[in-house]
């Protein structure tokens, strides 16, 4: 397959988005936040176009304010996001507190233009920022024991109106294999067109795994824990016939109530129609060998 994920092209050769058509406004931006550097490979997303600043904010899914696709933008301005920490324990030689001002510093902050398919058959094209994951586990140091990587987002129901309804279990939480969580496409996002992450995205640092269905790229990342168990991730906890621990984009195996074979771009208004969901969402070359030898209609 001739998807490409390394090359030259940034979304300011595919998008009229305003605040990128200008490389110095790029590198303000990055220096206003606390940012050392924009650099590395830039994944593009193979001739889609990236959908607006306007669509990636305004059709939303963070149950945490709301479960209406407009309730995020609505209500996640009352979340505070200064100060954030992560707290990085089980598995690891140096647990404790992260702040994430100090773990931004640490990284490179890299442009990743990926496609983002929501289990619900819509998806988009998002131009993020942020750094691998795999670096940030690299500074608590992962213990050879450690299989799995658990997240929580968090839980705060005065910020968080969403909280005060029992609709999922509070807080959210999501787990990846190690080896998916370890590989370069699995991002920790700071950012969106070079701003800082908005709130109804997921501020001020979420998880991005483009191979697999929306929910498993968990916003508002307080809690990383490193285990030797598969750890509970929430959609799965709440529906196991629907939402498997894997969750990886396949347009074979259908969800029990709707087919997985197509996708509806978000945008495009009157003329938007419905294109053909693709194997890993498009990153088949990079990650199907993750899956080797397994039954994807088993581990689904
Ligand atoms: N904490 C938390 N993370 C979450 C969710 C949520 O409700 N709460 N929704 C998930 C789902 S279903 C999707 S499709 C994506 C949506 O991300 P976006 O709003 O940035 O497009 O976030 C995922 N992460
Ligand atoms: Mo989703």
């Amino acid at each position: 397959m001739a998807f490409r994920w390394k090359n030259d092209l940034t979304h300011a050769d595919v998008t009229p988005e305003n605040a990128w058509l200008n490389r110095r406004q790029i590198l303000a931006g990055a220096a206003g936040l606390g940012i050392g550097a924009i650099a590395g490979p830039v994944m593009a997303s193979d001739g889609l176009e990236p959908n607006t600043l306007e669509e990636i904010t305004s059709y939303n899914n963070f149950y945490e304010f709301g479960t209406d696709k407009g309730d995020p933008k609505r209500y996640a301005g009352a979340l505070t996001t200064e100060p954030w920490s992560i707290e990085i324990d089980g598995m690891v030689d140096r647990p404790g507190t992260y702040d994430v001002t100090e773990i931004m510093e640490q990284m490179t902050i890299e442009e990743r233009i990926y496609r983002f398919r929501c289990v619900e058959a819509w998806s988009m094209v998002i131009p993020w920022n942020g750094f691998e994951l795999a670096d940030l586990l690299a500074l608590a140091g992962v213990q050879d024991r450690a299989r799995y990587v658990a997240f929580e987002t968090l839980y705060r129901p005065d910020e968080m109106r969403g909280q005060r309804f029992p609709i999922i279990e509070w807080p959210y939480v999501e787990g990846l294999r190690m080896d998916e969580a370890l590989h370069p496409l699995t991002i920790m996002a700071t950012g969106i067109y070079g701003k800082p992450l908005p709130n109804q995205n997921g501020a001020p640092i979420r998880v991005v795994v483009p191979w697999k269905y929306g929910f498993k790229s968990i916003k508002s990342v307080v809690k990383i824990t490193l285990t030797d168990d598969e750890p509970p991730a929430s959609w799965n906890r709440l529906q196991p016939r629907e939402y498997g621990f894997y969750s990886n984009v396949n347009p074979n195996v259908d969800h029990p109530r709707w087919s997985q074979a197509t996708e509806r771009k978000i945008g495009g208004g009157l003329f938007s129609k419905r294109i053909p969901t693709l194997m890993f969402n498009g990153y088949e070359e990079e990650v199907a060998r993750l899956y080797e030898g397994m039954d994807l209609t088993r581990y689904f």
